[in-house]
């Protein structure tokens, strides 16, 4: 999952794309570099974001998603909101998922939509809101009442009529988690695998990565992968990221290596290897 910020104040590269047509390069640019699916998102979710008002979300993300269900028909359009107004506008631009870091308590009315559209969800687990979620967060086994959390929420999504195949799960690292219970919850991904739906998992540059290596965000990569590579390897489906090219290779390499199975590839004419 390629990570769209159509933002001036995402974490990683608030500004970047927030005009439509950069934001559309850099869709199409990681679908090339082999994400299946797009998250676009108009409001950042970064410890103490301030909330965006839903034209102001609309107006980011609904030209950006019309303009790429066009251009790279063969990924699939996520819309990273909390809303069901823009979710229900992202659906009729050709969103087909709907990523809610609230996991439908902030709007428990989105489920609803999700359900009527037929389309997917990922719902996330955030202690509090993102203006004080990272204000000393506490709890007695952060993945017991992550996954106990998971399941409440997906069972309300089931009663809500999303069939539990289109729900997706997700511990929501970062969000509201101290450094220790962000690897806690990766160390153990097994115990939220094993609600039994796909688990997504989002490290991509975030702020642990920074604490444990000293480094920036612009040179958290070497840490996203560290993290994806271990959450895939304790089951996670998902990897949500900003650096499509770099994290599938390595998790090419790393499912060749266990599997013993893999696809040659030419190497690029310039590679000496
Ligand atoms: N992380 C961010 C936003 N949305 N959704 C899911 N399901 N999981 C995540 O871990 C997740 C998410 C934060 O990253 P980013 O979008 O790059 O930053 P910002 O919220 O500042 O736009």
């Amino acid at each position: 999952m390629g990570v769209v910020n159509v933002t001036p104040d995402s974490f990683s590269d608030g500004g970047r794309f927030l005009d439509a047509d950069a934001a559309v390069a850099h869709g199409r640019r990681l679908v090339d570099e082999g994400a299946d699916v797009l998250d676009v998102g108009g409001e950042s979710t970064r410890p103490g974001a301030a909330p965006v008002p839903a034209e102001e979300e609309l107006g980011r993300v609904v030209p950006v998603l019309e303009r790429l269900g066009e251009e790279v028909p063969q990924a699939a359009l996520s819309i990273d909101t909390s809303k069901v107004v823009v979710a229900e506008a992202a659906v009729a631009a050709g969103a087909t998922w709907v990523n809610d870091v609230t996991a439908f308590r902030a709007e428990p009315q989105l489920a609803g939509l999700v359900a009527d559209r037929g389309a997917h969800c990922c719902l996330m687990h955030m202690l509090g809101e993102p203006r004080t979620m990272q204000r000393d967060p506490r709890y007695d086994d952060v993945v017991s009442e992550v996954r106990a959390f998971l399941e409440e929420r997906l069972a309300f999504a089931v009663a809500e009529g999303i069939p539990a195949d289109r729900v997706l799960l997700d511990p929501g690292i970062g969000f509201g988690k101290t450094v220790e219970h962000n690897l806690e919850l990766l160390r153990r991904l097994d115990e939220i695998v094993a609600i039994g739906r796909p688990v997504v998992v989002g490290t991509s540059r975030k702020s642990f990565l920074g604490k444990i290596t000293g480094r920036e965000v612009g040179e958290r990569l070497p840490g996203t992968i560290a993290t994806n590579v271990l959450a895939w390897e304790r089951g996670a489906s998902m990897f949500r990221v900003h650096d499509v090219a770099a994290v599938r290779d390595a998790l090419e390499v790393a499912a060749a290596t266990v599997s013993g199975r893999w696809t040659p590839m030419t190497p690029s004419p310039t590679s000496k290897g």
